[in-house]
């Protein structure tokens, strides 16, 4: 469980971590000594690969390719059971708690273990709430399944907390990818405050006020994919 212990640790300490998403379908091996160079020179520090659809089955190359860029810690971010690889170090296990689909809910995840067997990955309890954001998103189409309402703000803070006594080790609040409005300031305080467990927060996260007013509410790990991929100039803001 070292990847878990080590973003423990730097809670611990009150260190923000900043993970670089990148989209299997959307990642450009020409393209990625450059874009891991300013990567690697960044405040980053994981790399999540995955996305909602990925019809190529892109990820396994995707991910060794990622390897041999960088040395942070690469956690697949999956949207169904044909995107694990043990090329990977981590695994978050999403379970999407804000919806009703059972697939999405426990369904996969049976499907997936055969799989899982063979693998070394260290897999990571998540329990995964998907907020509206502004606009329909990916995850919303695929899963079958409504966002929360951002302004139900109780029953987020219900469900994360309900999520973290099932034993989920993470709760990630997610606006999806491309988000007009990220999550809520209201929302991140409040969930933070009834949890013990390192929350993830992501999706329309686009500048660094932004970024920083998520950690200022309690944001353990920022999740940024969009940004990056329009404007590799973003990285040079976060340099290290
Ligand atoms: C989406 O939370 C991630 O799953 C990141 O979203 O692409 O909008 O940064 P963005």
């Amino acid at each position: 469980k070292k990847i878990y212990q080590n973003i423990l640790k730097s809670i611990s300490v009150k260190e923000k971590l900043l993970a670089v998403l990148i989209d299997p379908e959307k990642f450009s091996v020409e393209n990625a000594a450059r874009f891991f160079k300013k990567v690697n020179q960044s405040v980053a520090t994981h790399i999540f690969v995955g996305g909602s659809t990925d019809e190529a089955h892109a990820t396994e190359n995707v991910v060794v390719e990622i390897k041999k860029q960088t040395n942070l810690p690469v956690i697949l971010f999956p949207g169904d059971v044909s995107q694990i690889t043990d090329k990977a170090d981590a695994l978050l296990f999403l379970s999407l708690i804000s919806g009703r689909n059972p697939e999405y809910l426990i369904g996969k995840h049976v499907r997936s273990i055969s799989k899982l067997k063979s693998t070394n990955l260290e897999v990571l309890s998540t329990g995964y709430i998907l907020i509206e954001g502004g606009k329909e998103t990916t995850v919303q189409r695929v899963t079958n399944t409504q966002p929360m309402e951002r302004s139900a703000v109780e029953h987020i803070v219900d469900t994360a907390k309900a999520g973290a006594l099932l034993g989920m080790n993470l709760i990630y609040l997610e606006a999806g990818s491309g988000a007009l409005k990220p999550v809520s300031t209201e929302i991140i305080k409040k969930v933070k405050a009834e949890i013990q467990v390192p929350l993830i927060v992501g999706g329309g996260i686009k500048s660094k006020q932004q970024l920083e007013s998520a950690y200022q509410s309690g944001a353990d790990i920022v999740v940024i994919g969009t940004a990056f991929e329009e404007d590799e100039s973003f990285f040079d803001d976060l340099r290290t």
